[in-house]
């Protein structure tokens, strides 16, 4: 194929994914007290980041960065044991670039200043790979994208950026960057979280919220973040700076609309986005995970959800007398765990989770290894890795007791036990 130097006949754009992952994630403390929040377990088998990189995957986008920054440890090991490719394809990969990989030279070895400032410090992987188009996620968020079709609309509308826009109630959008946008969904507002958001045309009390996912045409994001950042000096973030100053300056900037996002295999409009960011937040999309009909559904063989492989042996019941049943009810759990004469309700169960005889485990979502001794009585507790719960041990019920033995109580009466954490024997 002389003469033509990406070495395809018919021109495929080539997308580069690009996903944040160096948030602190100080709200989630403290699961997030040895691991930056994409590396927080979810959903029993996956870890946050998960969801997001399904996303380019799953959407055909198979070149991915992960940039990293703060407690970067498990999060580098979870992607280098769980997302390898194989060797043979050099544009199939997911790669954790971790921070002062920079080079620039003049910037030393500065941590990142802000989300743009971690993909300007990193634009060499940009220009290495050739990308027409980069799609820039949140690595914080669960939710289901199809970005194909946001890239088609980014394409059709000759946009310089496009940013996912999800309509959202007034009331919560402060905590958000939100648009306003014309007939054509042409952005020509961004207000950075507006302590007064506007509202849309249509209906006043709901207003357009970024949800932190963009796409860039190449030229636009190597101007932008060069002009951003060079020329204010102080351009750092994509939502505080990069996105008004690409506004400012008459860019070509598209909201993509989240609600007109399908999914193969699903009939259900695509309208489930959470921002985990709190203990309630992160709790409460847990439990969604197990109501009857969950709003986001992980049995969908046409969006595999992939994750580290596990070799954890099946799941085993154990019900050796009336007293001593094993059950389980609304519960999903991951390989591994043994439900030995206790009772499971409406939880959340990671891999290798012992519950032992005459337990009683309710509303609770329990990490790796987690083992619950004989007789304990569990209700809303989040229980990080490897922990052992001593018999007869009762969690959630008086929460003035759960403090003054040092656990977390969320706002919304969730109790966290931390890792590391050793209960004292009754
Ligand atoms: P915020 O929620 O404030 O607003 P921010 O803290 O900037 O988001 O983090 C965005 C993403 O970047 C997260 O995935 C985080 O892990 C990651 N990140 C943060 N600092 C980083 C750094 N230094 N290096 C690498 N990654 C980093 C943004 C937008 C809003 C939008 C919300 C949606 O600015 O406009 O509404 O996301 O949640
Ligand atoms: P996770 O709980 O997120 O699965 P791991 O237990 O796998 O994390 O730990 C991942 C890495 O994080 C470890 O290899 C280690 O380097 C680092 N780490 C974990 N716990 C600690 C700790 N208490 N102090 C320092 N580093 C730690």
């Amino acid at each position: 194929m002389a003469g033509d130097p990406k070495g395809t006949a018919i021109m495929k754009p080539r997308v580069l994914g690009i996903i944040l992952a160096g948030g602190q994630g100080s709200r989630l403390a403290p699961l997030t007290s040895l691991r930056s929040k994409p590396s927080v377990p979810f959903g029993g088998k996956y870890r946050i980041i998960d969801f997001a990189i399904n996303n380019l995957i799953n959407s055909g986008i198979f070149s991915v960065y992960v940039l990293t920054q703060y407690k970067a440890q498990s999060l580098t090991e979870h992607i280098s044991r769980g997302w390898r490719f194989g060797s043979f394809l050099p544009d199939y990969f997911v790669t954790v670039v971790p921070a002062q990989m920079t080079l620039y030279e003049e910037l030393g070895s500065a941590w990142y200043r802000g989300t743009a400032d971690s993909v300007y410090q990193n634009l060499n992987l940009v220009e290495d790979f050739d990308a027409d188009y980069i799609a820039i996620l949140s690595g914080d968020h669960i939710y289901k994208m199809n970005l194909e079709h946001m890239l088609e609309q980014h394409i059709a509308a000759r946009a310089d950026v496009s940013i996912a826009a999800f309509p959202m109630s007034r009331s919560e959008a402060h905590r958000f960057g939100v648009m306003q946008v014309d007939g054509e969904n042409r952005v020509t507002e961004f207000l950075e979280k507006p302590s007064d958001p506007p509202g849309t045309p249509d209906d006043p009390e709901v207003s357009l919220t970024s949800m932190g996912n963009y796409i860039f045409s190449r030229r636009a994001l190597m101007e932008l973040l060069d002009y951003s950042i060079n020329a204010d000096d102080q351009g750092f973030d994509f939502g505080q700076d990069v996105i008004p100053y690409a506004l400012r300056s008459d860019y070509h900037v598209h909201a993509y609309d989240f609600h007109q996002n399908t999914i193969p295999g699903q009939d259900l409009p695509n309208s489930y986005w959470r921002d985990v960011g709190t203990i309630d937040a992160y709790f409460e999309a847990n439990m969604d995970l197990i109501s009857v009909n969950p709003e986001y559904g992980l049995y969908n063989s046409k969006w595999p959800l992939r994750t580290t492989s596990e070799f954890s042996p099946p799941v085993k019941f154990v019900h050796e007398s009336e007293g001593r049943k094993g059950q389980a009810f609304n519960t999903i759990m991951a390989g591994g765990v043994i439900v030995s004469g206790g009772t499971v309700r409406d939880s959340v169960l990671g891999r290798d989770v012992r519950i032992n005889s005459y337990s009683l485990v309710e509303q609770c979502v329990l990490f790796d290894s987690v083992n619950v001794g004989r007789g304990c009585q569990l209700r809303q507790v989040i229980v990080d890795k490897d922990v052992e719960i001593p018999p007869n041990t009762k969690i959630g019920y008086n929460h003035e007791h759960d403090r003054a033995r040092g656990l977390t109580v969320s706002e919304g009466g969730v109790v966290v036990v931390p890792k590391g954490f050793i209960f004292q024997r009754n």
